[in-house]
């Protein structure tokens, strides 16, 4: 199995996942460039057309993309893991945090990658707040969205980084700085994050 990556990209979220999960994987790292290639020497666009990570070999011949489905098929490699609840209501609650993750956080923040200037900054960071406000009310008082850590913090973890680093006001929202804490303290966290060269705290 193989996971493209690109250093604190969403795909982060995934090699978190292969870290908690215990799975044999090997990193590939993508350079973002005019030209997209691997550090095995590929040139991306190869392996996803599209040119965006994360993308998933699953060692059998197939290939995955899409953040939140590589993130619930690393679950299901390790299903004593718990990484995602399967049964009940509980499967479709975190089956719509994660599109939620996916849909309005991830892609809500997009825009301030493609350097905004100050109108699309300022709708972006309003956005975001109002969104993060929703989630940290999903969150509650627990110490993980779902319940128990799932592939949703993971996902969550990795997509509040980037709020942080374009810093995005969550003042009024002080349950999220512990979380990205508590989450950061995982040792699968803080594995992945070394390996991708990233501060662990
Ligand atoms: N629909 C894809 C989007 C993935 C995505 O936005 N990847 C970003 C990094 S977080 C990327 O590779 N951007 C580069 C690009 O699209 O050119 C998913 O949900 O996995």
């Amino acid at each position: 199995m193989k996971l493209y990556y690109a250093t604190g990209a969403c795909s982060l979220g995934p090699h978190i996942i292969i870290r908690e999960a215990g799975l044999d994987a090997e990193l590939d790292k993508v350079t973002f460039g005019a030209e997209r290639t691997t550090e095995s020497g590929k040139d991306f666009y190869t392996i996803n057309p599209q040119g965006a990570v994360p993308v998933l070999e699953t060692g059998d011949g197939e290939t995955l993309t899409e953040a939140q489905v590589l993130l619930q098929y690393l679950a299901s490699l390790a299903p004593a893991k718990n990484l995602m609840p399967t049964e009940g209501f509980a499967k479709w609650r975190a089956l719509a945090t994660l599109n939620f993750i996916a849909t309005e956080l991830h892609k809500g923040t997009s825009p301030l990658f493609r350097k905004p200037n100050d109108e699309a900054r300022d709708a972006a960071h309003k956005l975001l707040q109002n969104r993060w406000g929703l989630f940290a009310q999903k969150l509650g008082d627990k110490d993980y969205v779902v319940g128990e850590f799932s592939v949703a913090d993971a996902y969550a973890f990795t997509v509040l980084r980037w709020a942080r680093q374009f810093k995005v006001d969550l003042s009024a929202l002080p349950t999220l700085e512990a979380y990205f804490q508590r989450v950061q303290a995982r040792p699968a966290v803080q594995q992945a994050l070394t390996e991708e060269g990233l501060p662990t705290s």
